[in-house]
């Protein structure tokens, strides 16, 4: 795909498949794939790329046991930041996160082991969480003397309410489990994470680019807004989407009886 080969990748391993669905690895598990600063310029790289070069959909998962533990704290305290630099740091973050889930191509999140701090941080950017037996969530930041700093004020407090979100970083509660998907953490709770990812992410690929464009940014820019606006802006979405040919398709296909009826699985 355009522009993919020529991405220099350290940290993050990236594939795409000929169905154009592609798979974003991270891939420190020595050091259980925390976030240091060349990661998060490699996530600002990949996911400014992949909208543009047609990707259908996108699958984040790990290598090791865990899917991510959050910030590089060694890297911190080396680099021994001031203020102004971690400020720098977190827009980077943000320039990452707000890429994926404002850039119009689904995400979707193989989760396992510690999805913690900023690894959180990270799996709430993705459009859907697929979590498994041993996979768990927290905010530790509370414990380490830090504050969330990529975005977990917004889309953490979103997933789940700011009390908890507070009881999590103030107490260091953990969730998993069906806790997990119960307040919000995560949608899908599975035996195997990595395969339900993929039949999700195949799923949606199924779906117009162009729908998928609107779920995967419209939807959040929306909460962004105030409800009128937010009626407004739909009304314009709606406008492009369902007038573009490959609804007209669809539609002339529900009409003609050939096009699946919505039931649940027998
Ligand atoms: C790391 C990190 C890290 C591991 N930064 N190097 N995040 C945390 O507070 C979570 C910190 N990590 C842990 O609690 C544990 O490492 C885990 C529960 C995730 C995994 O435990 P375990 O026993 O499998 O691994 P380990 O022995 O603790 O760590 C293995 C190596 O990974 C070790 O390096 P090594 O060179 O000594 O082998 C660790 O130093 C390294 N490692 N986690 C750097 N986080 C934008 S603001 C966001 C703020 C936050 O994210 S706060 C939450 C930080």
């Amino acid at each position: 795909m355009r522009g993919i080969a020529d991405l220099r990748l350290s940290n993050i391993l990236l594939t795409v498949d000929d169905d154009r669905i592609a798979t974003v690895t991270l891939n420190r598990p020595a050091k259980r794939n925390a976030l240091d600063l060349a990661t998060i310029d490699e996530l600002v790289d990949i996911f400014s790329i992949l909208p543009r070069a047609g990707a259908r959909a996108a699958i984040l998962r790990a290598e090791g046991d865990h899917f991510c533990a959050g910030l590089d704290l060694v890297e911190h305290h080396r680099e021994n930041r001031s203020a102004a630099d971690f400020m720098q740091v977190c827009l980077r973050w943000h320039e990452a996160f707000n890429k994926m889930e404002y850039g119009g191509v689904p995400v979707i999140a193989a989760l396992k082991g510690a999805v913690v701090g900023g690894g959180l941080e990270l799996a709430s950017a993705a459009h859907i969480r697929v979590a498994g037996p041993d996979t768990y969530f927290g905010l530790p930041e509370g414990q380490r003397g830090l504050f969330t700093g990529g975005g977990a004020t917004i889309r953490v407090a979103g997933l789940i309410g700011k009390a908890r979100m507070i009881d999590m970083m103030l107490s260091g509660r953990l969730y998993r489990g069906q806790e997990a998907v119960d307040v919000g953490l995560c949608q899908y709770l599975v035996d195997d994470p990595e395969a339900k990812t993929v039949a999700i992410a195949r799923t949606a690929a199924e779906n117009p680019p162009l729908s998928n464009f609107a779920i995967c940014s419209a939807i959040s820019h929306m909460q962004n807004m105030s409800g009128l606006d937010a009626a407004y802006a739909e009304a314009m979405v709606a406008g492009v989407i369902n007038t573009q040919d490959a609804a007209r398709e669809r539609l002339a296909a529900f009409a003609q009886g050939t096009a699946a009826r919505i039931k649940p699985e027998a």
